[in-house]
């Protein structure tokens, strides 16, 4: 008990940058029995598993960032992999989160039985708690594609997300598959020490020239380092900037116009024009997840670089094939090939009220309202769930208001004012259909193939501005949740 209230039990699935928000939460919230399972060996999710050289965040550090975790010396712009995670650990050190995490715990299960969760671990431990947090990311499992042939060739095969790092590519003939963020980040990484580097680029993407190779100016450092404030209020003065970001996105307009009209010219830096117009996309700026880069350009024109736009047609022992017969000689294959960003939580199963599992709740594509509460799953929450706003808003805001509204149901249940809270069929129902609405006038919706989209063709993203996300979040309308009132005894009994 604390302070006469119960003491809720959490279990936070997930130690990336959505679980550590989870666990400061609490944390400050005077909650202390929770518990943030974390699958692989250290914290960090995203910045933990991708290791690839040249990955940088494609956000500026000084916006990619908690509010409640200043950082004042970040040595880029965009910071490089290895900085980023660091602040991760950082804050789980400032914030004494170490005793609650578990690492190398895969999580398999989650059941709700009995008015509790049962969460089964790969290495069989079960833990019982009052309230489940899926925290288990966007980015996790890699999208591998079914090449014919990829099995046969006989030098390496790996994909960005699980680096190898006893590959060697200085010196050596190189195939990068995609073009997104990450093939671009590696093409202009590798193109300096490559013997050859072919970048096999299925359909051209715009790429916005930025300077994510330029260091974090030492004058803002040291001002930064003499008057932390400063960095601070730079921070929220991002955070609201970036409402221009989620604005021209979701509404049609010259905003949206003006900084399409940039990526176009940004096309001009590729000064060879056969290039070029193989590169030119066929579809509006935007449309796709916004690759930037400084130095992609410059990588494509150099002579040991080809960018390939044929398809691929086979792999073989000894390089790829394209369709125009071409065979491409090869030491090692990268795959760029991006994600399976719908999967969530699975493959865990997780099993909710009255037996429904995940894949039933979710048989027509992953859905949550307002991105964190799905029905039949009382007291489980998602941080940065279906229809998040990965490509929109300021997306640690997200998270962190995420956070904030499940601390207070987790307070509810604490003052004995709950004990279940589960969102019903009809709010999910006309949250769904708003966002199909609201989701029309979005760039995503311009006639592109993106990992925004779901199978069933729809878009996974918040078509919705961020005042709107914090009505949902900040201030819900209970008459959109059903509540389950405690057992008598359990105000009383000891956790
Ligand atoms: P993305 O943005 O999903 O890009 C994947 C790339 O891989 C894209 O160019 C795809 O081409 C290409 N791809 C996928 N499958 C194939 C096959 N079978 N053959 C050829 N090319 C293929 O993933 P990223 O990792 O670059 O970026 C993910 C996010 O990480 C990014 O948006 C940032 O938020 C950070 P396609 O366009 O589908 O033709």
């Amino acid at each position: 008990m604390r302070g006469g209230v119960s003491n809720p039990r959490v279990v936070v699935i997930g130690a990336g940058m959505s679980g550590l928000a989870m666990g400061v939460k609490l944390k400050a919230a005077g909650f202390d029995d929770f518990t943030i399972l974390e699958k692989g060996s250290d914290v960090g999710g995203v910045w933990f598993w991708n290791r690839y050289p040249g990955l940088a965040c494609d956000v500026p550090s000084l916006l990619y960032r908690y509010s409640f975790q200043n950082k004042t010396d970040w040595p880029k712009v965009f910071s490089a992999r290895d900085d980023i995670h660091r602040y991760h650990r950082d804050v789980a050190d400032t914030h004494d989160l170490w005793p609650h995490i578990r690492l190398d715990t895969e999580v398999t299960g989650a059941c709700f039985r009995d008015g509790r969760w049962h969460v089964d671990t790969a290495a069989g431990d079960r833990l019982t708690a009052d309230f489940v947090v899926a925290a288990t990311g966007v980015l996790h499992h890699p999208n591998t594609p079914d090449i014919p042939g990829l099995d046969d060739f006989t030098g390496k095969v790996v994909h960005t997300a699980r680096w190898d790092p006893d590959l060697e590519t200085a010196g050596k003939r190189v195939a990068v598959i995609g073009g997104g963020s990450t093939g671009v980040q590696l093409t202009g990484a590798l193109a300096p020490t490559v013997r050859s580097l072919a970048v096999f680029q299925r359909t051209p993407q715009w790429v916005l020239w930025a300077p994510t190779t330029v260091r974090q100016p030492k004058f803002l450092t040291a001002l930064f380092n003499r008057f932390p404030s400063a960095a601070q209020a730079s921070y929220r003065a991002s955070v609201r900037a970036s409402a221009l970001f989620t604005d021209l996105t979701i509404h049609p307009g010259f905003k949206r116009t003006a900084v399409q009209t940039y990526a176009r010219l940004c096309l001009y830096l590729i000064r060879d024009r056969e290039l070029r117009e193989r590169l030119r996309p066929d579809y509006q700026p935007l449309c796709k997840r916004q690759v930037l880069s400084g130095n992609y350009f410059r990588a494509i024109s150099r002579p040991n670089v080809e960018v390939i736009t044929d398809r691929i047609d086979h792999v073989d022992p000894t390089g790829i094939v394209t369709v125009d017969g071409r065979h491409h000689d090869l030491d090692a294959i990268v795959l760029a090939t991006g994600f399976r960003a719908h999967n969530y939580m699975r493959p865990m199963s997780v099993t909710g009220r009255d037996g429904i599992t995940i894949d039933q709740a979710w048989d027509s594509g992953p859905h949550a309202f307002a991105m964190t509460s799905i029905t039949g799953f009382p007291n489980f929450f998602t941080i940065l769930g279906p229809n998040s706003p990965v490509g929109s808003i300021h997306l640690q805001t997200a998270a962190e208001l995420t956070c904030d509204h499940i601390v207070a149901w987790i307070e509810r249940h604490a003052r004995g004012e709950m004990a279940t809270v589960e969102v019903t069929t009809s709010a999910t129902d006309r949250f769904n259909a708003e966002v199909r609405r609201a989701l029309e006038p979005t760039v995503w919706n311009t006639g592109c193939q993106s990992w925004y989209f779901k199978e069933d063709g729809s878009v996974d993203l918040w078509p919705f501005d961020l005042a709107t996300l914090k009505s949902y979040l900040s201030t819900p309308n209970l008459a959109d949740y059903s509540l389950t009132r405690p057992r008598a005894r359990s105000l009383t009994e000891s956790d």
